[in-house]
Order: structure tokens, then sequence, then C-alpha cells
């Protein structure tokens, strides 16, 4: 990590400011994976439109450079299950009425399935080395994984949330992390849903009663104050 000790970052967010101290904070990139952001995947099995995700990816890829640059913290999550399906429920497998279930065979290999390729993150935001990346078998990341051991042995106490789909994984990851004391900020330009008002009303919910879950920002209001608490990001680009 950077020498970034004294730098307090404040982030124009709603309700109010997001302040964090650079050397306790993390970037979480929830389920960009290939299953739910291009065709032929798990989200398309369920019938929606995957384009309208893609407006997460370029800002998202800003965010995780910024983070890769000072040497922060970076978590990437990815929903599925074991190539026996041993940990998915049949509640999970047979709810709905998809074209095809988990771990049946998609055009991208076994849908949420590990090993396959749709299973796997995007090309445009992959995990480099040092990256953690964490299999969860759930909605939230904190379910069944050891995520939380990882964030307190790193001494974090902020999160920074990116990723897909708004109302389900980055949402019930984000109350996940509350109710475990961490503060988290949600960027709204780095996240996406397939419906457009489930995503309004996602983030609605979430920073509303002075915060009741935690904040909404944006990535560039993020980044330009990194960039002031740290200049040499902006001198680096
Ligand atoms: C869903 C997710 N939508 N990553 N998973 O089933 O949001």
């Amino acid at each position: 990590m950077k020498e970034t000790k004294n730098a307090e970052i404040r982030v124009p967010a709603e309700p109010y400011e997001f302040t964090f101290d650079p050397t306790r904070v993390a970037l979480l990139c929830i389920d960009f994976q290939r299953d739910f952001v291009e065709a032929g995947g798990f989200g398309e099995s369920l019938g929606n439109d995957v384009s309208t995700l893609r407006g997460a990816i370029a800002p998202t890829r800003k965010v995780l450079d910024c983070f890769r640059e000072q040497d922060w913290m970076v978590i990437h999550t990815r929903e599925g299950h074991r190539e026996d399906l041993s940990d998915l429920f049949p509640s999970k497998r047979d709810r709905g009425n998809p074209t095809l279930r988990i771990g049946d065979i998609g055009p991208m290999g076994r849908l949420l399935t590990r090993g396959s390729k749709g299973h796997d993150i995007i090309p445009e935001l992959y995990p480099i080395e040092g990256e953690v990346v964490l299999d969860k078998p759930g909605k939230g990341a904190f379910y069944g994984t050891d995520l939380e051991t990882i964030l307190r042995a790193g001494g974090i106490t902020h999160l920074i949330l990116t990723g897909v789909t708004t109302e389900v994984c980055v949402q019930s990851t984000a109350r996940e992390a509350n109710d475990r004391g961490f503060d988290c900020l949600i960027l709204s330009d780095c996240t996406g849903s397939y419906f457009p008002e489930f995503y309004e009303s996602a983030l609605h919910m979430f920073k509303a009663q002075g915060g009741i879950v935690g904040w909404v920002g944006t990535s560039t209001d993020l980044l330009t104050a990194v960039d002031a608490a740290i200049p040499e990001i902006g001198e680096s680009k």
C-alpha cells in the first residue's frame, strides 16, 4: 500500500458526505460474471435483457484502476455453485420457470457453476494477482464465505460497492455488511439492474432515513476526492 497514512478521503454522497481512511477501505466488485452480463448466461435464461447491465463496466474499470494504483484492497465476488451442486438448495434451483436451471449446460457452459466460462468474471474487469476472488453460493457475499474474516484481518472498516445486480447481490451484500458494522458506499454508475425501477428504488431505500443502510455516490465524485487527497494519482494519469 502506498504512503497514504494521513489522508482522509471525503466523497460527496447521499445522504451526506462519505469519509474514509484510505488504509481501511476495500473495493467490492460484485458478480461481474459473464453469466449476468453477457448473452447466453444465467441472466438471459431468466428472460432478462443483459445489455442493461453493461453501462456499469467502464466506470467500474476506472475505480478498479484507481484502487490498483493505490494498492488498496480489491475483492471480486462470483455467485455460483460447486460442480456437484452439493451447495445448491433445491429452493434456489427450482425457483421460477427458467429455460435453463443452475447446473444445466448453456452456451457458456454450466450455468452459475464453478469452472464454467459463464461463471467467470468478464474480461474488462478481470482480477489481477493479489486481488481476492470470493466464490459465494448465495446472493449476499457474507453468507457461506470467509469475507468477514478477510476484511477484519485487513483492518477494513469502509466498503465501496460496485456490481450487479443492484437490487439482488449488491443490495444483499450491502445489508449484510452494514449489519456487521462496515460503512458502505454504493457507486450508482458502477451498478446495474435488468429493471430500471428496481435500480432506482434499491438505491433510494439504501440511503433513505439518514443513510439507514449506507451511502450512494458516483465514481466521478469518488475519483475526484481521491485525486484531491492523494494528488499523485492525477499526475500519473
Ligand atoms: C442475481 C446477482 N441477480 N448477482 N444475482 O441472481 O445479483
